[in-house]
């Protein structure tokens, strides 16, 4: 008799049908749907078990933009995050490892801004049920306070941050197409409830939000191995052996088992740190033992076609406005708070 994991292996092939065909369609329109049904982004998550590349080879057979902005990105020099001179490094050094720790720091007076902002800035504690407040830094109850985008967009360097040109350039050479900017993310890891590292997303797993997709993640506060670092299985974005390929939570002891624990990178650093990564490889955060860790993550991804999106509101700066104006395609999201 056939197994239920056989028998979801077979389903998975269908999965992968629908999904190929949804992406083209949603992909062909003049503008991008409102939203991804909810049984075609189960569809395309599951088609994802099948190999960590399935996502971005889907992608690159289907999503095709007629719009002829696509592509088209402001000048990655005037980037104050990303030194233009470690761009090919970084694609590079994705393309290999999954991941890329730039060897320069943002100048201080940048995390402090940003930082400074995360601490004033209503926050909300994950699993608590509590309304959004400012973290209680010296006493936290809970092991991860995020900042929805719109708050986090309230700082003109959040803004800098998740419309860095250099940035969108990395990701469209990495991903081989078109890139749009599709999701800020902004939290606080504590050393509290340990208990909740699923929730808190400290056991590994894959993101599949997207098809085809890199996230960039910035330091706000000095890393060590034990202030939580983020925690990547090098080489997991090429390849991942069956037992570690499905959608969902893996223990340290799974990637253990493995073998493949040496492959375990920790990255750590200063605030200021920044770091390409592709997150389809197997990652997670780890739960600090000592102090609480502040970090800032963009995406860039070929579609909006998957995870629902957002089109927040803020008021822009200047710069997100020249920027907005340079590269309209790939910070559609921000049409409405540019226009609006
Ligand atoms: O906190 C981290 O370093 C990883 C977070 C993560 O993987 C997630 O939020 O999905």
């Amino acid at each position: 008799m056939a197994t239920h994991e056989s028998v979801e292996t077979v389903l998975r092939i269908p999965r992968l049908f629908s999904t190929m065909s949804a992406a083209k369609s949603f992909s062909s329109q003049s503008a991008p749907p409102a939203s991804t049904d909810g049984d075609v982004q189960f569809k395309m998550r599951s088609a994802m078990d099948l190999h960590p590349s399935v996502g971005k080879w889907v992608s690159r057979r289907v999503v095709r933009q007629s719009d002829p902005q696509a592509g088209v990105i402001a000048d990655p020099t005037s980037s104050r995050f990303i030194p233009a001179d470690e761009i090919d490094a970084a694609v590079q050094g994705i393309s290999q490892n999954g991941f890329y720790v730039f060897n320069r720091t943002v100048d201080q007076s940048i995390t402090d801004a940003i930082r400074a902002h995360a601490e004033s800035a209503p926050s909300i504690a994950r699993g608590a049920g509590t309304p959004p407040a400012p973290i209680p830094r010296t006493a936290p109850l809970v092991g991860r306070y995020d900042l929805v985008e719109e708050v986090s967009l309230q700082c003109p360097e959040v803004q800098e941050f998740a419309t860095d040109p250099a940035m969108a350039t990395i990701a469209q050479r990495y991903l081989g197409q078109p890139v749009l900017m599709d999701e800020v993310a902004f939290w606080w890891t504590t050393v509290q409830r340990a208990e909740d590292a699923d929730i808190n997303a400290q056991l590994f797993h894959q993101d599949r939000d997207r098809l085809s997709f890199l996230k960039f993640f910035i330091y706000l506060t000095d890393v060590t191995p034990d202030s939580g670092p983020h925690v990547y299985l090098k080489g997991s974005h090429r390849s991942l052996p069956w037992g570690l390929r499905g959608d969902g939570r893996k223990t340290d002891e799974a990637v253990r088992k493995a073998g493949l624990w040496d492959n375990v990178t920790e990255l750590c650093g200063p605030a200021g740190t920044i770091m390409g990564v592709d997150t389809i490889g197997l990652h997670k955060g780890k739960t600090p033992i000592s102090g609480d860790r502040l970090a800032l993550e963009n995406e860039f991804s070929t579609a909006l076609f998957g995870m629902d999106y957002e089109q927040p509101r803020f008021t822009p700066t200047e710069l997100v406005r020249e920027r907005f104006a340079a590269m309209p395609w790939v910070l559609q999201r921000y049409a409405n708070a540019v226009n609006g």
